[in-house]
């Protein structure tokens, strides 16, 4: 595949796991210098040790919470000289699988903030950057949550749906730069994803992939980059993208011994 993307720089929010850490790696495979995000300041330590050792590319990485206005403000700030060209808004999170009538608020609310507001926070912050150079891409990583909804999932389809209006109409706002927009939309994905939305309950996470073979963060890092190598006239508004075995959010077919 004709390599479009060596030299250029992407920040990744959400960088330290899952579909933001393949990415990364992806990206950097193919010389791309990273600014990485993310909470946890010791993975991303990590990530930049063994990232700059195997790959020569340049890495920074910045511990904060996208969710937070202040921080993001205070981030781009601190980064207003560099040129982002790429930026993934990976960040998100499910929080609960309760029915709304049962669900803690608190757990709406950690996915409002990171899913939708940091995303929107992120884009509006670096935005402007990208249209005085006339140049950039962004891709937002949506999901299947954000075509579909589905029973307890309510308020992460209605964050996930958030990210497909706000993406959608993004790309009107600046259709007359050469920026390029768009979003990947994963079915299921075997990450740190179903561990988190059932808060550490393993048996609970396991039970989602079993008895059937889910895409893993790989999968969707390798579309990311296919979306940011195309030529620059091209530009891919969205990437459905599901397991053989998941044929809409909540229908997956299991293998019968399991
Ligand atoms: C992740 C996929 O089906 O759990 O966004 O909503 S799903």
């Amino acid at each position: 595949m004709h390599n479009r993307l060596t030299g250029k720089t992407a920040l990744i929010t959400g960088a330290t796991s899952g579909i933001g850490l393949e990415s990364a790696r992806q990206l950097a495979e193919l010389g791309v210098n990273l600014i990485l995000t993310g909470r946890r300041s010791d993975r991303l330590e990590q990530i930049k040790t063994d990232f700059t050792g195997i790959y020569g590319v340049e890495i920074d990485t910045y511990a904060f919470d996208v969710a937070k206005l202040q921080a993001c403000e205070a981030f781009h700030g601190q980064i207003a000289d560099r040129t982002i060209d790429i930026l993934i808004n990976n960040a998100g999170l499910a929080s609960g699988l309760d029915r709304v009538q049962d669900a803690d608020i608190a757990d709406w609310e950690a996915m409002i903030d990171t899913n939708i507001k940091g995303l929107i926070y992120i884009t509006r912050l670096f935005l402007p950057a990208m249209i005085s150079r006339n140049s950039g891409h962004i891709i937002n990583v949506s999901s299947i949550a954000g075509h579909e909804s589905y029973p307890g999932g309510s308020v992460y389809c209605a964050s996930k749906h958030a990210v497909h209006a706000f993406t959608r109409s993004l790309k009107m706002d600046i259709g007359h730069t050469a920026i390029r927009v768009g979003m990947v939309s994963p079915g299921a994905v075997e990450t740190e994803f179903s561990l988190i939305r059932f808060k550490g309950q393993k048996e609970k996470a396991d039970a989602v992939y079993a008895g059937m073979t889910p895409l893993t963060a790989t999968d969707i890092a390798e579309i990311i980059v296919f979306m940011l190598n195309r030529p620059a006239h091209v530009n891919i508004m969205d990437s459905l993208v599901m397991p053989v075995a998941q044929s809409a959010a909540t229908m997956v077919h299991r293998d019968a011994e399991s």
